[in-house]
């Protein structure tokens, strides 16, 4: 039988929990491996190796490895076709097409905004960091226009790439998850009747629960 793979970081990193969240729904066996950021380990020259930017995730799989959650996702489906849910990542060139499309909505609208509101609303208070009032006021505004486009989407269909779910919804659970449950502004999500409709299908995924579970077992840092 082959190694499990590795995941280095903490599931508590939003990129790392993306990348648990689809080996979960691809049923493969992972490792994960503590990096121990508060002593900068993922800076350490040991650590660049596998992720030259010093982030959070690192992925082995056996002699390769890589970097950045979203292309670890994909490799992740595209290794496994036929394991977990199969069609995560799409099963013919259109429905591949459509899922990366949104998946680049993600990496490219959805993401600059929400993670700047995770740090500032979630993290910042936890780090006993000052909030920025303006980046908090400039990418809520953002992030509501582009919740605008997903409400008119989510109103013709189940998910964002089709009926079904699949990598591209996967992809918005991580900074969703922190905005809906960790912050008081989960309204942005919850008052758009389609978007609210589609993170509450999303968020009850058992892969999803069980990386909830993951980051709330965690010893308090
Ligand atoms: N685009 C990267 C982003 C990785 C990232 O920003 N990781 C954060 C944690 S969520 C990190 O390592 N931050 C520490 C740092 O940048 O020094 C991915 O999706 O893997």
């Amino acid at each position: 039988m082959a190694a499990p793979v590795k995941v280095y970081g903490p599931p508590l990193s939003t990129a790392v929990s993306r990348v648990l969240a689809c080996l979960l729904e691809k049923d493969v066996s992972f490792q994960l491996v503590p990096v121990n950021m508060a002593k900068g380990e993922h800076k350490k020259p040991e650590y660049l190796k596998i992720q030259p930017f010093g982030q959070v995730p690192a992925f082995e799989d056996e002699s390769i490895t890589l970097f950045e959650s979203r292309a670890i996702s994909k490799y992740i489906c595209n290794k496994y076709p036929n394991q977990g849910n199969k069609g995560l990542f799409g099963m013919n060139p259109l429905e591949k097409a459509s899922i990366d499309q949104w998946l680049e909505a993600e990496g490219q609208s959805f993401n600059p905004p929400s993670s700047v509101l995770v740090f500032q609303l979630a993290f910042a208070p936890r780090m006993k960091l000052k909030q920025d009032e303006n980046q908090i006021k400039q990418n809520e505004a953002k992030l509501a226009k582009v919740l605008d486009v997903y409400e008119k989407r989510l109103g013709e269909s189940r998910f964002l790439a089709g009926d079904e779910f699949t990598l591209a919804d996967l992809s918005h659970l991580p900074n969703t998850q922190y905005l809906v449950n960790g912050t008081d502004r989960g309204e942005i999500f919850t008052s758009r009747e389609n978007v609210g409709r589609w993170w509450g299908e999303i968020s009850s995924r058992e892969s999803w629960k069980k990386v909830v579970e993951m980051q709330n077992s965690l010893p308090p840092s």
